[in-house]
């Protein structure tokens, strides 16, 4: 049985992203605690249905909505559509998040903005206009996706350091301006998971996957599932008096500056 505190029964979740990967498993974790689903994708259809399919089979209340965070009208839009259907969204998460591994040197202003656009701008369009109706029902919890990223810096993905930086402080902010009206905003910091989207520098021989396994305390990737707890606690009443904290699920990275690899 659930403890009390921790209880999502009758709460309405949107988690944006959650069609794979760690956004996926944040979802289930919120489901498993009693959550009813709602599940944002921009890319196909077909991958959000196939998502929803894979909730509702294990048992969850799921539903699927397409749009682009980025876009405002959509996103208002959406936000409208999604409280009509069923009733007060009482929590978000910013999940949704793209990557690119591009030195800054060769990286194209294009690709640069395009990041920031979706990781760092896309959260501060998505949450507004559900943060407004937080606020006026005085009750909301959000939960932003940082990074690794969001403290310490590697070749190759400046422009994503920069968003998932930013995103740290804009938690901070929306934290400061709207704890008054008992809306909590957290982040929540993976390290190293085993995802799609780690994949590439991941398998088998690839020098990062012995640098990641070596760089973290708990020798290695974390699975994502590692991600409910921390999911949970954010979005329930057990965090009611912690607000614009980054809870960093990272198996000890940012606690250490790492070892000889004959260690
Ligand atoms: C990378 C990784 C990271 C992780 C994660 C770390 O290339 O360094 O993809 O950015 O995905 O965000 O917390
Ligand atoms: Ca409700």
């Amino acid at each position: 049985m659930t403890h009390p505190l921790f209880d999502l029964r009758g709460k309405v979740a949107l988690i944006t992203g959650a069609t794979h990967g760690l956004g996926m498993a944040m979802a289930s974790g919120l489901a498993s605690a009693g959550a009813k689903l709602i599940i944002n994708g921009n890319s196909s259809q077909e991958k959000i249905d196939k998502a929803v399919e894979y909730y509702r089979a294990q048992g969850f209340q799921a539903f699927g909505y397409r749009f682009n965070v980025t876009d405002e009208d959509q996103v208002t839009a959406a936000v409208e559509q999604i409280e009509k259907d069923h009733g007060a969204i009482d929590i978000l998460i910013n999940n949704a998040g793209i990557i690119k591994r591009t030195p800054l040197l060769e990286m194209s202003l294009e690709d640069f903005e395009e990041v920031i656009k979706i990781d760092l701008t896309g959260v501060f369009t998505m949450t507004r206009p559900v943060a407004r109706k937080m606020v006026e029902r005085r009750q909301g919890k959000i939960i932003n996706v940082c990074s690794m990223m969001s403290e310490l810096g590697r070749n190759s993905v400046g422009a994503y350091a920069a968003a998932k930086g930013g995103l740290k402080m804009l938690t901070k902010n929306m934290a400061t301006e709207w704890a008054k009206h008992n809306v909590q905003v957290n982040g929540i910091g993976p390290g190293y998971f085993a995802t799609s989207q780690t994949e590439p520098i991941r398998v088998d021989g690839h020098p990062f996957n012995e640098f990641i396994i070596n760089r973290t305390p708990a020798a290695k990737w974390g699975d994502p599932d590692d991600l409910q707890g921390a999911t949970i606690f954010l979005a329930s009443k057990a965090s009611d008096f912690v607000t614009g904290q980054i809870v960093y699920v990272d198996g000890g990275i940012l606690a250490t500056i790492g070892k000889p690899s004959n260690e």
